[in-house]
């Protein structure tokens, strides 16, 4: 395990020295079952896999759950060894982030719209971070989840735009068998509000099938706001937009997709689905 550039480094140069690629899984820890199919997936693209564990400040607003958020580096490491990852990485805050750091990436329109609306110094954080990694490390390939799809997408526009040599692949979303999104922050769900929480994939199959079935996008994202309140939760958005620009549509064009971002008591909670 790795906890600073130098030492990363150093594990690095022998493989690039032998000619390994390399593919990378950035991670703020807690690691489930989705995380661990990104390394899966890392592992038979590339020779090698670093794995990161961070959890990045930056990309928390105050009021948001920074010091509650799961936390179990040696648990995660273990499971990292298991799935086949070579390297952890591990910086510590001061090592991301020295006295003086002032230097911050702006990813542009991507990341005003939707979670931007709601968490507007978010996709700041998650930019620079991300982009810090990736020159960390400077692997062949870096892996992002759709479950964060509009990370995933400001990610490959950043990586265009600046000209980063890393390929970006997107991995679709991991789910439990009753339908629910592995996330790290469905530990903080009581049984009874996990239950509740499983109409959020619904409401989205619903919606999705209601849109393909040619009703109204209008009326559909009204009843699906409906029933989602009705169980419980407190919605931010549900939303159907362009899937490679999140422009909201309300005439049906795919590629599309359906992203919906609510509370159940103090938990938030994202998904999203493709609408093709
Ligand atoms: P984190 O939430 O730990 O997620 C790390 C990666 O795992 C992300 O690419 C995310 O989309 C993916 N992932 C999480 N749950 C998934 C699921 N159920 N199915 C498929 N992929 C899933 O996303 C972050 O961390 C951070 O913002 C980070 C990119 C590490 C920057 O700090």
């Amino acid at each position: 395990m790795a906890h600073s550039v130098r030492d990363l480094r150093a594990a690095l140069i022998p493989w690039r020295e032998a000619g390994d690629t390399v593919a990378y899984v950035p991670t703020m820890g807690a690691l489930h079952r989705g995380h661990i199919t990104l390394i899966t997936k890392a592992k038979k693209m590339a020779r090698r896999v670093v794995a990161s564990v961070f959890v990045n400040p930056m990309q928390f607003a105050p009021n948001e759950d920074l010091a509650r958020y799961p936390r179990q580096l040696e648990k995660d490491r273990d499971m990292l060894a298991e799935a086949g990852c070579d390297l952890v990485y591990a910086p510590t805050v001061e090592e991301m982030y020295p006295p003086h750091f002032e230097t911050t990436i702006d990813p542009g329109k991507l990341a005003t719209v939707l979670e931007g609306v709601y968490r507007p110094t978010h996709f700041r954080g998650v930019a620079t971070v991300v982009i810090k990694l990736l020159l960390q490390i400077l692997p062949d390939a870096a892996l992002f989840g759709e479950k964060d799809y509009q990370q995933l997408l400001i990610v490959r526009q950043i990586v265009r735009d600046l000209n980063i040599p890393i390929h970006i692949i997107g991995v679709p979303i991991v789910r439990d068998p009753d339908g629910l999104a592995l996330s790290s922050r469905n530990t903080y769900l009581s049984a009874e509000d996990r239950q509740r929480a499983l109409m959020l994939p619904k409401t989205l199959q619903d919606t999705r099938d209601a849109v393909l079935a040619g009703r109204d996008i209008g009326i559909a994202l009204a009843d699906g706001m409906a029933n989602l309140a009705a169980a419980g939760f407190s919605m931010d958005y549900l939303e159907l937009a362009d899937a490679t620009t999140l422009v909201p549509i309300r005439k049906f064009e795919a590629p599309a997709r359906l992203l919906a971002a609510g509370f159940i008591g103090s938990t938030r909670l994202i998904d999203n689905l493709a609408v093709q």
